[in-house]
């Protein structure tokens, strides 16, 4: 390697590293800053919000497919991968002109302050984040470049012995410190962020009231005894979890309130202290993603708490010619909600509780609705403050302005739980079990088709009400040894089959029949 090259790499070592760790400073400083505004004024969190919000739903379905409920992980690692690399590039811009390099480090907060602003929970002073990040980024970015340039510049004498030694120090010994600021800002910024959190307080210290109707209690038989079976009930920690916050909205039950209006006769705001004195009712529902595949796992079912929306709209008295509820939460999602299903007797609620204890943070603390029969793309809006009585053709909730449809109601589908996909089982009786759901028709029917043979019925579970999910069981006794398949269809409460059609998730559901393989040893 001749002299030039080496000068170049190291060129490339040290102003990179600089470039890196000035950036490191900005993301850091604004973090800490960020505990005292609004949650997405932190720039990783304002940027993935805009990219989640851009995000088109091939691109959602195949972050889902592929990393699953990590997809916002994903999201954060993938946005971090590519701050580091620009920040190298501008660290070596910065070895050529420090004024072009501070130009680019100001475009892209510049971008990122866009991108604060365009939350919904922010507003000008929002900005300072950023803004102290940019300036502490900066300061730095020079101090490190000039440390760079006296240790390794070219010295026209061409002697650079002693002297360059102990400026090599120097510049090792600002980038450590540069870098070790940065995580201990950050390391404050999140115990900070924590600390400030009147959100989890107010959940721990919340006492749920008794219900004034009790939830049916569940037959015994819902669960079907075999080992690889969903529980009935999806206890709270396992439920799946589906939303665009990259960070979970915080807020204190005593500042939440509920603006109902629109085409209403009456508008009114209803506060967390009041909900809590009206008769609550409690009640087991199945919810459902839309983004769930054929046989996937975004499904859960629980007991909620809360308030029937009928009596809500009932109080509000929706005029003629309205047909949609839309509703939207703290962080803008919003759902479009057939008024009819809203006001009809099932047990839509605004619900407080799931499974005897207030919402946890990442369900919709502190108050989320519940919908029977609907996806929750177009109904299950979390951390909700907002109902609006409209028209579909006047309003479009948050997905349908991104593809999907503007109606969702549950499709009838059925799942293999037991054994799992390419399961190795004994010879003998293989004993098969799985779940199946047509939120408020129910589930009469569950037929499996083991190979190509006949579709033949497999046992139901008891049913706990047409808004649940319902087990099935199936032995089968020709366990032969080598691979085989088995596919399971549904029949609904009014004697409808589940469609063999194939259809992805977008634009409202998947479809089909799940058919898996498994092999007899
Ligand atoms: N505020 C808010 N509510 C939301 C969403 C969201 O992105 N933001 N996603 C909806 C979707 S797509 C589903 S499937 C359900 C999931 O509810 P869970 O996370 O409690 O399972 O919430 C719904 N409510
Ligand atoms: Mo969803």
């Amino acid at each position: 390697m001749n002299e030039r090259t080496a000068s170049r790499l190291r060129d490339l070592g040290a102003f990179g590293l600089a470039g890196f760790a000035s950036a490191a400073v900005l993301f850091s400083v604004a973090q800490l800053a960020s505990a005292f505004f609004a949650t997405s004024s932190a720039p990783l969190v304002a940027m993935g919000a805009v990219f989640i919000d851009l995000t088109p739903p091939w691109l959602k379905d195949f972050a889902i497919a592929t990393f699953g409920t990590n997809d916002k992980l994903a999201l954060f690692v993938s946005m971090g991968v590519i701050a580091a690399v620009a920040s190298v590039i501008v660290g070596l811009i910065a070895k050529r002109s420090f004024a072009i390099a501070s130009g680019c480090i100001v475009v892209l907060a510049m971008a990122i302050g866009g991108a604060v602003l365009s939350r919904p929970d922010t507003g000008l002073a929002d900005l300072t984040p950023i803004i102290l990040g940019t300036v502490a980024s900066l300061i730095v970015l020079r101090w490190l470049t000039r440390l760079a340039a006296a240790a390794w510049a070219h010295r026209p004498d061409g002697d650079s012995g002693a002297v360059s030694g102990a400026s090599r120090r120097n510049f090792l010994l600002g980038t450590a410190l540069a870098l070790v600021g940065s995580a201990v800002a950050a390391g404050i910024g999140k115990s900070l962020a924590t600390a400030r959190n009147v959100a989890d307080a107010a959940r721990a210290a919340l006492g749920l009231p008794p219900a004034k109707v009790l939830a049916k209690p569940l037959p015994g038989g819902v669960q079907i005894d075999l080992a690889g079976m969903p529980p009935f009930v999806t206890p709270n920690k396992d439920f799946y979890r589906i939303d665009t916050a990259l960070s979970v909205p915080r807020l204190n039950p005593a500042d939440w309130s509920l603006r109902v209006h629109g085409m209403v006769e009456h508008e009114f705001t209803l506060s967390f202290e009041e909900l809590l004195k009206e008769d609550l009712v409690e009640s087991y529902l199945t919810l459902t993603c839309v983004s769930n595949p054929v046989g996937g796992p975004l499904i859960g079912n629980a007991k909620w708490l809360g308030y029937p929306l009928r009596l809500i709209l009932e109080r509000a008295v929706p005029k003629a010619g309205a047909d949609m509820v839309l509703s939207t939460s703290i962080d803008g999602f919003s759902a479009s909600t057939p008024l009819e299903v809203l006001t009809d007797a099932r047990m839509a609620l605004l619900a407080i509780g799931m499974n005897d204890e207030p919402l946890p943070l990442e369900h919709g603390f502190p108050v989320r609705m519940v919908v029977p029969g609907l996806y929750g793309y177009v109904s299950a809006t979390k951390w909700v403050v907002d109902l609006e009585v409209t028209r579909f053709q006047d309003k479009v909730a948050y997905w349908t302005t991104r593809g999907w449809s503007d109606h969702g109601p549950i499709k009838l589908s059925s799942r293999v739980d037991v054994p799992r996909s390419f399961a190795k089982v004994p010879a003998g009786n293989v004993v098969m079990g799985g779940t199946a759901w047509a939120q408020t028709r129910g589930i009469s029917g569950v037929q499996v088709q083991i190979d190509d043979g006949a579709w033949v019925d497999a046992e139901l579970g008891a049913e706990a009400s047409l808004d649940t999910w319902r087990q099935w069981r199936y032995v089968w006794d020709g366990g032969t040894s080598g691979n085989h398949t088995v596919s399971v269809r549904a029949i609904d409460g009014h004697g409808v089959v589940q469609s063999s059609e194939k259809a992805n998730p977008a634009p409202n559901g998947a479809s089909g029949w799940q058919r898996i393989q498994f092999s007899v040893q």
